[in-house]
């Protein structure tokens, strides 16, 4: 029985092609900056954000963290969604490594905060308050479904931190996803951001890796956090092979992922015990499970009929379409789903 694994776009495998790009890849020493591959991925990465240079990091965590560094001084705010991956999953380490403090604003279920709401979080001139500095968003945004934000409000919530002499950071870790949504460059939705993190370890399936891009001197201050927590890798043109391909190859096939999750999501609404979230505008369905329907049971039935999907807290279910799922997959699981929970009321 096929495995079909709806966790995470991170469970991705490199393709054929990305292999014989990681086996020929003309390697040097990243820390002294020659690694040409390397270079070339940063270079690529830097153009297609439309900003001045890039850093290649080990992970979208990695990334997120080292743009608050080189944007913020200990003792700073940033301004957090309260949805927010960074507020979330990247535990704590832009407060334990970068001693800032993270001010939550409430995310709507479209990912966007209020930007009312967000003026009226930064602190003003007064000797009690830390300084409110980095402003960050994500696109498209994990716990949101997915959920896709625009240019138009990426760049108004750039305008707003500008004013209050913020700056502002975009998690773009699936800013590709919001890209093929949109039908538009990526560069255009993050125009108006100082940085955009991405990864190309998701949905474009490369094994390893994001980049973090912005103004030069941005990316210099990152380069030499990146050193400062252990980041400074070697020949590792041998993975940044792999995200020049996923860069060149992968972003185009992203709609396939995102009409297997609307697909996904048709079938779900039929299972009568199902209650899909919001629209599922990119590849991520959240979904609930009715009160009737005991979760641990369900998610045992699940497991022995080969579908992974990763638990939320009570009875919400993330699943996460990708290059390794196909639409035929996509039906059988829903098969598995129905009769998991079926049997999980047995
Ligand atoms: N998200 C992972 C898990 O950590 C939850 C996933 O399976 O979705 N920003 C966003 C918006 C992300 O979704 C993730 C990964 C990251 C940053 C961190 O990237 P990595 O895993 O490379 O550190």
């Amino acid at each position: 029985m096929k495995i079909i694994d709806l966790r995470s776009d991170t469970v991705t495998h490199p393709t054929d092609e990305m292999r014989q790009a990681m086996f020929e890849a003309k390697v040097g020493d990243d820390v002294y900056g020659e690694d040409p591959t390397v270079n070339t991925l940063e270079e690529m990465a830097a153009r297609m954000m439309n900003k001045e240079a890039a850093v290649f990091t080990a992970s979208g965590t990695m990334s997120n963290l080292l743009s608050v560094l080189a944007q913020t001084s200990r003792g700073d705010e940033i301004i957090v969604g309260s949805e927010a991956h960074m507020f979330w999953y990247e535990v704590g380490g832009v407060s334990a490594v970068g001693g800032v403090m993270v001010h939550t604003v409430p995310n709507d279920p479209d990912g966007q905060m209020d930007l009312a709401v967000i003026e009226a979080a930064i602190r003003g001139k007064n000797i009690h308050f830390p300084p409110s500095t980095l402003l960050c968003l994500e696109n498209t945004h994990n716990r949101c479904g997915g959920a896709v934000l625009s240019a138009e409000y990426t760049a108004a919530a750039g305008r707003l931190a500008h004013a209050h002499n913020m700056r502002l950071h975009v998690d773009g870790a699936r800013i590709f996803n919001a890209a093929v949504a949109l039908g538009i460059p990526a560069s255009v939705i993050v125009s108006g951001a100082d940085s955009v993190s991405f990864c190309i370890s998701k949905g474009l399936s490369a094994p390893i890796g994001s980049l973090l891009c912005g103004d030069r001197p941005f990316v210099d201050r990152a380069r030499k956090w990146r050193k400062m927590v252990g980041g400074g890798m070697r020949q590792v043109g041998v993975i940044a092979a792999a995200g020049v391909v996923a860069l060149n190859t992968m972003v185009d096939r992203l709609a396939e992922d995102h009409e297997n999750a609307r697909r996904l999501a048709d079938g779900l609404r039929r299972i009568s015990s199902c209650v899909v979230q919001g629209k599922v505008p990119s590849n991520i369905v959240m979904f609930e499970l009715r009160p009737d329907v005991p979760v641990g049971a369900f998610l045992r039935e699940a497991e022995a009929r080969a579908v992974k999907l990763s638990p939320r807290g009570g009875q919400q279910f993330r699943a996460v379409t990708h290059r390794m799922v196909t639409s035929k997959d996509i039906d059988e699981a829903l098969t598995r789903i129905e009769e998991s929970v079926r049997a999980s009321r047995d």
